[in-house]
């Protein structure tokens, strides 16, 4: 049995061991990212049951990729092996205020999971599906899936915005939109929706998705504001951290944020929960993040954010 299920493209990332330009670089460590296995790593770290469901290719990458998210604590049994395609993978060129990435993603495993797929994950078992944007650009088929599961009666879904530009056409902001709009919660950056929709700010971008029960804004090193249908927007403030890499906070905080919610916490403590395990990816060069120890996690989901600077 799990909680909730994470489905998406998880790759083998390559960052440069040495310093200068690419081209010149020769030494590189391996590691593993993808926004949905991200949020199942982060998920498990906080004692939920999760698992996660993508196509890996019959390689050693798509090993390395299922061993590690395995290793997290995450339910792998329902990965496929597709042995006609490659597992993804993607450079990244790391910095403290945003990473470059080069996808080599085109053809995977996982582009060509489908709507099909949904017969196959026992959703019998599963209360929650967790989904971003991301998949839904890789291929027509996987748009399919992501629809298909956000119907899928039964299951509470969330839906991360997750907006990365070198995956979509000029009908990226529309079907991020109307993907979002049937998402039971619906995550999205302040500067996500400013590049997709022209909006800026919980109250705007509520005004651009009425439809979802729960909209969560990331109002990135501020914080994040939770806007619930019936109730007054909630701000929580960000904890501040020196950042070493932020790629993965927003999936960390995704994680943070429905553990709290599968608790029933109210929705300060949900964003609280959100941003500690944010910190947790936000110091480290991995994409995965590494969790707070718990005591200290225990002590600051009840502190007063004065305490937080
Ligand atoms: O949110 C972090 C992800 O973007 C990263 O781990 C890799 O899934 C990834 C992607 O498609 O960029």
């Amino acid at each position: 049995m799990v909680a909730v299920l994470c489905v998406g493209e998880t790759m083998a990332v390559f960052t440069p061991a040495e310093t200068g330009p690419p081209e010149q670089v020769r030494a590189w460590t391996r590691g593993v990212g993808g926004a949905e296995s991200n949020v199942a790593c982060a998920l498990a770290a906080l004692g939920v049951p999760v698992g996660w469901v993508s196509a890996v290719g019959d390689d050693p990458f798509g090993r390395a990729v299922v061993a590690s998210v395995a290793q997290a604590g995450v339910d792998v049994s329902r990965v496929l092996v597709d042995p006609t395609r490659p597992t993804g993978l993607y450079v990244k060129e790391a910095s403290r205020t945003g990473s470059a990435v080069r996808y080599y993603r085109a053809g995977s495993a996982a582009s060509a999971l489908g709507p099909d797929l949904v017969d196959r994950l026992d959703l019998g078992v599963v209360s929650h599906v967790h989904l971003t944007g991301i998949t839904a650009a890789l291929s027509p088929s996987c748009l399919a899936l992501v629809r298909a599961l956000l119907d899928h009666p039964g299951i509470t879904t969330s839906f991360d915005v997750n907006w990365r530009p070198a995956l979509w056409g000029p009908s990226g902001p529309e079907v991020l939109r109307s993907l979002a709009a049937r998402a039971d919660i619906a995550l999205v950056g302040d500067d996500e929706a400013e590049a997709l929709w022209g909006v800026s700010g919980p109250a705007a971008v509520r005004e651009v998705l009425p439809e979802p029960g729960t909209v969560v804004v990331k109002q990135g090193a501020a914080g994040a504001t939770v806007l619930a249908a019936g109730s007054a927007p909630v701000f929580e403030p960000a904890l501040a951290v020196d950042v070493v890499e932020p790629v993965g906070a927003g999936d960390a905080f995704a994680a943070g944020f429905l553990a709290g919610l599968l608790a029933d916490h109210p929705p300060a403590r949900c964003l609280r929960s959100g941003h500690l395990a944010a910190a947790g990816a936000l110091c480290t060069m991995s994409d995965v993040a590494v969790p707070l120890p718990p005591a200290d996690v225990a002590r600051l989901l009840v502190a007063d954010p004065a305490a937080w600077a």
